[in-house]
């Protein structure tokens, strides 16, 4: 039992009925902690009877307190006049003058000289009783009773002094007095109900206001929850998710298949991650790969491509793919082999590598967020739709398409909102239609479109949770409590 109570209950050996008030001064206890000790030894049975008390009293205001502590307006004026006087005009100048002024003049502490044409301010006495701040003194020091209610009327009036409501208890002892707390049982035990001993306990009343325990468990990171959230939209779209689940990829799947040309400066080592070991790939469909050198070197399909010697040794080279766009190239490549051509919605959600600058958005990965659809006689309007309708289920409505560039798309554009939350433009994203010199050497039929887009993970999940730094949110400076007490991810709200 804590001490306090203890005391508590001791002071009522020695009185009928004590206020919490007064234990507060006795014990030099805020009242608050008083009443607390009471809820607790109340909570033990009705050891205590328990009174709730009003009490009204005045206490001094801010300007009361000042006045007691420097006397009041009118004292301080008359303090402030010299033997030989003061004009007024001055006097209106000083601190006290608009309410002290008038008031030392009713006191008869002073009065105006007009004698000499000139309005001068003296004294009239040679000394005064400042009464103002000597009454505030004994309303601080508890004895407003020796105020008669005159005074007390007027220093409400000037905001000197306010009432004061406080609640307090008035204790007695109750029928199940003691001067011990009885031990509180917090369980019922099949031993208790079966001896009927649970008739002679006191039990803990129970706290349904309790939060339950935290539970041991693991949390998700926030990029997961993002990327469910994603998942979850694509998936209701009808998109089907592509198996991202090789970071290593081959030049060729990465640049070669989307006809990025093999001198494009994408594709050197200040870019791109090499893989020294095993450092090539050589296992690629010989026909397709054939015509993939063909559409590079001399063109086809009505493209007369980049006109340079394709080497076989640069698509051979393995590296940490650079997008998630090499996994869509090597799924439509499979598509293009299916007998019959069937229209298909994919998307992926991974990680992507680049040998970038590093700064405080940009690490040297990232989560590209990929969406692809293959249909017949697709075209730009159905590719600002479907990005439309994605964003729209993020709660970004405000977009605009700015025409871009891209190796494997075209036309390509990068993807603008308004962030109402930023209150600014930002640029949320990238997306194109493949291009034929990509698509046909596949196999796919000649009216098959491919429209796609692409975004981060990063960004997105930075903005949501409030993060400046990419560090904060991946990697080995990540504050682990950060990632057990973020919030739900609703990317919709
Ligand atoms: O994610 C990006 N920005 C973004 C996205 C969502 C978002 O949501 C907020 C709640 C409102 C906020 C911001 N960006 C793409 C734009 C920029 O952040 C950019 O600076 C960084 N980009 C990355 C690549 O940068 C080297 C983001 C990443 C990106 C860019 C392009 C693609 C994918 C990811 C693509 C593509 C593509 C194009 C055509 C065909 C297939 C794929």
């Amino acid at each position: 039992m804590s001490d306090l109570s203890e005391k508590i209950l001791g002071e009522l050996t020695k009185t009928d009925s004590i206020d919490t008030l007064e234990l507060s001064k006795t014990f030099g206890q805020d009242h608050q902690k008083i009443v607390g000790a009471l809820k607790s030894i109340e909570a033990h049975g009705n050891l205590l009877v328990v009174e709730p008390q009003t009490h009204k009293y005045f206490e001094l205001t801010a300007e009361g307190k000042l006045i007691a502590e420097n006397g009041s307006h009118e004292a301080l004026i008359y303090q402030a006049i010299p033997e030989n006087g003061m004009l007024q005009v001055k006097v209106n100048k000083l601190p006290n003058s608009k309410i002290g002024f008038s008031k030392a003049l009713a006191a008869g502490w002073i009065h105006l000289d007009k004698s000499t044409g000139q309005a001068i301010v003296k004294k009239k006495v040679q000394s005064i009783e400042d009464k103002v701040q000597t009454n505030l003194l004994l309303i601080a020091d508890g004895e407003i009773s020796k105020l008669n209610d005159k005074d007390k009327q007027e220093y409400k009036k000037r905001k000197l002094i306010q009432e004061v409501t406080i609640k307090s208890f008035l204790l007695k002892k109750g029928p199940e007095f003691s001067l011990v707390l009885p031990k509180l049982e917090t369980d019922l035990t099949a031993d208790m109900i079966a001896s009927g001993n649970w008739k002679n306990l006191k039990f803990k009343e129970y706290n349904f206001e309790a939060l339950g325990a935290p539970p041991d468990s693991g949390f998700l990171h926030p990029l997961l929850k993002v990327r469910a959230e994603f998942r979850q939209i694509f998936l209701e779209m009808g998109f089907t998710e592509m198996p991202t689940n090789n970071f290593v990829e081959n030049s060729f799947w990465n640049f070669d298949a989307l006809f990025q040309p093999q001198q494009h400066p994408a594709r050197d080592a200040h870019d791109t991650f090499f893989i020294s070991e095993p450092k090539i790939s050589t296992d690629f469909p010989s026909e397709y790969l054939e015509r993939v050198k063909t559409v590079h070197s001399i063109g086809g399909y009505g493209s007369i491509g980049y006109r340079y010697n394709w080497k076989i040794e640069e698509a051979q080279k393995n590296l940490l793919r650079t997008h998630t766009t090499a996994v869509s190239a090597r799924m439509l490549y499979k598509l293009a082999q299916e007998k019959e051509f069937k229209p298909t919605k994919l998307f992926s959600i991974d990680r992507v590598f680049r040998n970038e600058t590093l700064d405080a958005t940009h690490l040297a990965e990232f989560h590209q967020v990929e969406g692809v659809i293959a249909d017949y006689n697709l075209n730009l309007g159905n590719l600002i739709g479907i990005i439309s309708e994605f964003f729209k289920k993020l709660n970004i409505t405000q977009l605009e398409f700015k025409p871009a560039y891209n190796p494997y798309t075209e036309p390509s554009m990068e993807i603008f909102c308004f962030h109402p939350g930023l209150k600014k433009w930002i640029e949320i994203g990238n997306s194109g239609i493949f291009r034929p010199e990509m698509l046909l050497p596949m196999g796919l039929p000649e009216d098959v479109n491919v429209i796609a887009w692409g975004l981060s993970l990063e960004r997105p999940t930075m903005i949501k949770y409030g993060f400046n730094n990419i560090r904060d949110l991946v990697g080995p400076r990540v504050d682990l409590e950060m990632v057990q007490k973020n919030p739900l991810c609703r990317l919709d709200k």
